[in-house]
């Protein structure tokens, strides 16, 4: 049985629901601090389950069996550089929580996952390598960089059968941006539809790391189906598939939305942005579990134009 903790976030949700898919819908129990997202709530088995609290995974591992978590819940990298301690207590103890239910035999397989955010402005920006100097300037990147850490040492120690992987930025529609710097990739797509206009919070000529969802599922499914001696990396692995700025997104939304227009007001946001990469090289992944994206960024755009403006245009007769 398996257990997404954070099953009602962007990533945990549409894992939620293509794990149903793979492995049987009463197969995968999704949990969450809150009844969050009512599409997940009332899809399946749900329960609420609090990540930083150890005997609340635990009751529910023991509840259904589960022998697989995934552990989805996080506070990302703007929202924690609002609450720092916040962002350190919860995404360091839900991490130890799990790794010890592991430890301790209770469960036998984790999926934690690490971002490009464990890079910081040191970093060499361009195909950023796998083994590399990294000094993240966030909270968040902290976390995930001292979590591989702990990742590593307890498959190592302990042989806890962890895998991980470092996210770019990912863009879905199903669920709204939460707190991410590379969120703008969301709500452009968003506002576009909305309003047909978008203020941008970084600059036009900020490349960043970026993943359609689906693609960012797959790689997640394939590493955790891959055979135990496949994974040579046990920190996380870089993953990628494309890299845009805003100002090319932008364009491609021109493409289908004549007059839609843009402007940059850059924020906060911005410095995490430009302590980040550029474009990641994901060699090991491709070589070690043959992964490979499949959405580029002309993809994306039709894909998340046509979605969303069904969701807000939902009587629209489809235009021939
Ligand atoms: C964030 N979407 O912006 C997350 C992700 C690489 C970025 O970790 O914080």
């Amino acid at each position: 049985k398996i257990l997404i903790i954070g099953a009602c976030g962007q990533i945990g949700s549409e894992l939620t629901f293509k794990l149903r898919e793979i492995y049987g819908h009463d197969n995968v129990i999704a949990s969450d601090i809150s009844y969050s997202n009512l599409e997940v709530v009332n899809s399946g088995l749900f329960e609420i389950v609090d990540a930083q609290n150890y005997a609340s995974v635990k009751v529910c591992v023991e509840k259904y069996n589960i022998d697989t978590i995934y552990l989805m819940a996080a506070m990302l990298s703007a929202t924690g550089e609002k609450f720092p301690m916040k962002a350190w207590d919860l995404n360091m103890e839900s991490l130890f929580h799990v790794l010890n239910l592991a430890r301790a035999k209770f469960v036998k397989h984790i999926f934690w996952p690490s971002s490009i955010a464990v890079f910081g402005p040191t970093t060499p920006k361009n195909y950023t390598p796998q083994y590399t100097v990294m000094e993240p300037t966030t909270v968040y990147g902290i976390t995930k960089q001292v979590g591989e850490r702990w990742c590593e040492y307890y498959h190592n120690k302990y042989g806890v059968d962890v895998r991980s992987l470092r996210y770019p930025g990912i863009i879905s529609w199903k669920t709204l941006p939460g707190g991410g710097t590379t969120d703008y990739a969301v709500e452009i797509y968003h506002k576009a539809i909305t309003d047909g206009h978008y203020n941008c919070f970084l600059a036009e000529d900020t490349e960043l790391p970026m993943m359609f969802m689906d693609d960012a599922i797959k790689a997640t499914v394939d590493i955790m189906q891959a055979s135990n001696d496949a994974i040579k990396i046990r920190s996380s692995y870089n993953l990628s598939a494309i890299s845009f700025t805003p100002k090319q997104v932008a364009e491609s939304i021109k493409k289908h939305i004549p007059d839609f227009s843009i402007q940059y007001q850059p924020d906060y946001r911005q410095e995490i942005a430009n302590s980040w990469p550029k474009n990641i090289n994901d060699s090991y992944a491709r070589q070690d579990w043959k992964w490979k994206h499949a959405f580029n960024l002309e993809d994306i755009t039709n894909e998340m134009l046509f979605q969303l403006d069904k969701k807000y245009h939902p009587t629209k007769i489809e235009s021939k």
